[in-house]
Order: structure tokens, then C-alpha cells, then sequence
């Protein structure tokens, strides 16, 4: 059905992207199977990094002093500093209040006690149940890696059984500090040598095809560093030309890069540590350049970077560009960025994945980013329709499915 008017418009989108049923390309939550490694709860909530950080503007407690405290005492803190003595408006300490509110909690009370009983009586399957069913999230994908000794034994042991989790090989260690996670190959029967010589490539790249293999896994995925570069004269560079991307082409599978993490800028925060620096867009070119025959999803973590990406996407069409990631999830920088990027892309990238590491956090991210870009698809629509073109409620749904959706797995499948 055509639409009317700017208000059946509104109407329209803001009840489409209510409905939609998302794929979350990039978490890093994990199905049941996976035991103690899914976090859930009022008190994973709290000690969650993001809000960790901020806590430690407020408080002068000594860092190890905080971190050898248990699980308990650090979310009383985090409660009592962020929600408490301060008003709870940072978009991660606002994101808590989110999800109590879309469970039924009564956030008037302030009562924590009362959130930790609700979710002390919650069965675990029926739990994931509803916070997929209130984010609208149908399937996420996990983070997997392989070094993690703590997941490792469930690929050996059990595997992934459900199906709305999806598994991403992830492979920091090997591409940012080969000469220590080298000799992890070698444990696990894998030839390879320190300098990587033309077998240890052989190798590697078998270590990888395994991978894949035993998780299934959607697309490789890597983290890096502001002076991420390629081609250049270190391991990393050889791996990534000489392993990882003819194992992905060979598989069909794509190469994630999420660019931008100076690690550890301070150790003392633990996860809360790391931080941003803009990263070289020259090596997503030279990348998506040289092996057209690959594909790329890239995410870069400062804001700085993000014109010339949306730019590079435009330049491939091996390129998906995907998410605010890290630091950029907060409310004006998603409306920033997904703006440049329709403006840029129109409805060719992936406006936003979680990356929730506590399985509650689904409800907040989605339903904060969700507001955003209906609020900017209204704003696209409108101008259109000024233009006397008309917009039916199946294009908007069409369009709605693709970018929650639809253009991951079409990318995928290409
Ligand atoms: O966003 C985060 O939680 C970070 O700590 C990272 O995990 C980041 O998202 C990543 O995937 O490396
Ligand atoms: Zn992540």
C-alpha cells in the first residue's frame, strides 16, 4: 500500500523497525552450550567494561583493590557510583536502566536487590528466549576463538547447538602476536616455526580451514591496531596475504577487520583499557583492490575514519562496511555515521551489530539504535516523497529487513 502522508510515514517505519527480526553480525555472547562464557544478570550488567571505565572517573579506589573484589561487591559500587551519587545519563549506564525497564522492572524503586531477586528466578532457556523476543533479535553471531581455553573444549566437546547462535572465527592472537601464539599451533599439531616459513604458511592456513570447519563459522574476524598495515614487512602482513585470505576466498568466506584499538593504554582497567586511534584507510584499499575476488567487512573505531570508509565503500563492492562500534555507540555518533553512510551507501551496508558481551545487553543496544534509524529512514523517506515520488509499505519493509538483515547474508551468499 502507498503511503498517504508524512504521518502514516512515521507510523509506518517506526512500526516496521519495531518488528523487524534482526541478525546481530557481531557479539559476544554465546549460546548455552558454551556454560559459564554466556554472561546474563543485573551484576554482569554492572561490572560490564564500559561502565567499569566510568566508574573509575568517580571513585579513588585503587584499580587491583577494585578488581580483586568479588562480582557482587564491584556491581554494588558501579550501583552506588553511577546510578546513585550521579545521574545515570552515559549512554552504557542509560543502557542498564533500558533493560530493566523493558523487562517490567520497576526502575522508580532503585531497589537492587529486587532486580538481582528477578533474575536469581529466571530459568536460563526462557530467559534467552525473551530477551531475544523483546530486542527483536532472531540470530547473533558469536565471538569464537580458538586460543580461548575456556570455549575451546566446547567445539572438542559438545558444540554450538542452536541455531540463533552463529560462530565467527576470531584469530587476534595469531595475527597480532604470532610469536607467542605460534607454539599453541605447534601444541595442537600444526608444524609451523617461529619466522614462518613456506610450510608454516601451508599450515597455518590448514589451522584455519580446521577452524572454520568445526565452528562454522560465517566470516573470519580480527581486531586491530591503529597502525594496521598492508602490505608491510611483519608476520601479520604475510598472514594476512598469505594465510587468511586464501583460506577466506577459498571458503567464500569474508574477512572482518575491526581497525582502531590501542590496546591496554592503561593495563590497570583490565578490559576497561583499551582505546582508539585513527586508523589507514589506504590498507582496506589496497586490500579490497588487490584480491577482488575476496570480501571485506570493515568496522573502524574512530570517528575520524569513518567518512573515507563510507567513501572506500563506494570504490568496492567487496567492501561491506558494518556497525558503530566501541566508542562510537553512542546516540549522536550513530545518527552521524549512519547518516554519512545512507547519504553515501543509500541501503548498501550494515548500519549496526551489539556487540553485546552480557546477553541483556541485547535489549538496550537494539532499542537505542533502532530509535535512531527510524528516526533517519523517516527523514530519507521524506525527502523522497517531496520529490512526488511515492513509497509503499512493502519498499519500507523491503529496505527495513535488508539493513537489519538481509545485506549480511546476501553479502554472504555472494
Ligand atoms: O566492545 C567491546 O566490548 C570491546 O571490548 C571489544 O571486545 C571489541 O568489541 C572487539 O570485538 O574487539
Ligand atoms: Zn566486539
Amino acid at each position: 500500500m502507498a503511503i498517504k502522508d508524512k504521518e502514516m510515514l512515521k507510523k509506518v517505519v517506526e512500526n516496521t523497525v519495531e518488528e523487524v527480526k534482526i541478525t546481530d553480525i557481531h557479539t559476544h555472547i554465546y549460546s548455552k552450550d558454551f556454560g559459564e562464557l554466556l554472561l546474563w544478570g543485573i551484576d554482569e550488567l554492572l561490572v560490564y567494561h564500559y561502565l567499569v571505565a566510568e566508574f573509575f572517573r568517580y571513585s579513588s579506589i585503587e584499580y587491583d583493590e577494585f578488581f580483586k573484589k568479588t562480582k557482587r561487591e564491584q556491581a554494588d559500587l558501579i550501583w552506588q557510583t553511577l546510578f546513585i551519587e550521579h545521574s545515570p545519563v552515559s549512554e552504557s549506564v542509560r543502557g542498564v536502566l533500558t533493560v530493566l525497564k523493558k523487562l517490567g522492572l520497576d526502575v522508580e524503586s532503585r531497589n537492587l536487590d529486587e532486580y538481582r531477586q528477578y533474575f536469581d528466578s529466571m530459568e536460563l532457556n526462557d530467559y534467552i528466549d525473551k530477551v531475544f523476543e523483546i530486542s527483536g533479535v532472531k540470530e547473533v553471531v558469536m565471538t569464537n576463538d580458538p586460543f580461548d581455553d575456556k570455549e575451546s573444549p566446547v567445539w572438542n566437546e559438545i558444540g554450538n547447538n542452536d541455531s540463533r547462535f552463529k560462530a565467527a572465527l576470531r584469530i587476534d592472537p595469531l595475527l597480532n602476536s604470532y610469536e607467542d601464539s605460534y607454539n599453541r599451533l605447534v601444541e595442537w599439531g600444526y608444524n609451523v616455526t617461529k619466522d614462518l616459513d613456506q610450510n608454516s604458511i601451508e599450515e597455518v592456513k590448514r589451522f584455519l580451514a580446521d577452524n572454520v570447519k568445526k565452528m562454522d563459522a560465517l566470516y573470519m574476524a580480527v581486531s586491530l591496531p591503529p597502525s594496521f598495515c598492508i602490505p608491510e614487512d611483519s608476520l601479520r602482513s604475510r598472514l594476512v596475504e598469505n594465510c587468511v585470505i586464501p583460506v577466506c576466498r577459498e571458503l567464500n568466506i569474508p574477512f572482518a577487520m575491526m581497525i582502531g584499538v590501542n590496546k591496554l593504554v592503561n593495563y590497570k582497567l583490565q578490559l576497561a583499557g583499551d582505546s582508539v586511534g585513527k586508523g589507514n584507510i589506504r590498507t582496506v584499499e589496497y586490500l579490497c583492490n588487490t584480491y577482488p575476488e575476496n570480501k571485506f567487512m570493515v568496522t573502524m573505531l574512530s570517528k575520524e575514519n569513518q567518512h573515507e570508509l563510507a567513501i572506500t565503500a563506494r570504490k568496492f563492492r567487496n567492501l561491506m562496511i558494518f556497525g558503530c562500534w566501541w566508542f562510537l555507540n553512542n546516540p549522536s555518533i550513530i545518527e552521524e555515521m549512519t547518516r554519512i553512510r545512507m547519504e553515501t551507501l543509500g541501503l548498501s551496508f550494515i548500519p549496526q551489530h551489539s556487540d553485546a558481551r552480557v546477553l541483556d545487553q541485547l535489549i538496550y543496544k537494539w532499542d537505542h539504535s533502532k530509535k535512531i534509524i527510524s528516526k533517519i529512514l523517516i527523514d530519507k523517506y521524506s525527502d523522497i516523497m517531496d520529490n512526488d515520488w511515492t513509497i509503499t509499505e512493502e519498499e519500507i519493509k523491503r529496505d527495513i529487513d535488508n539493513i537489519f538483515s538481509n545485506n549480511f547474508w546476501e553479502f554472504l551468499n555472494k
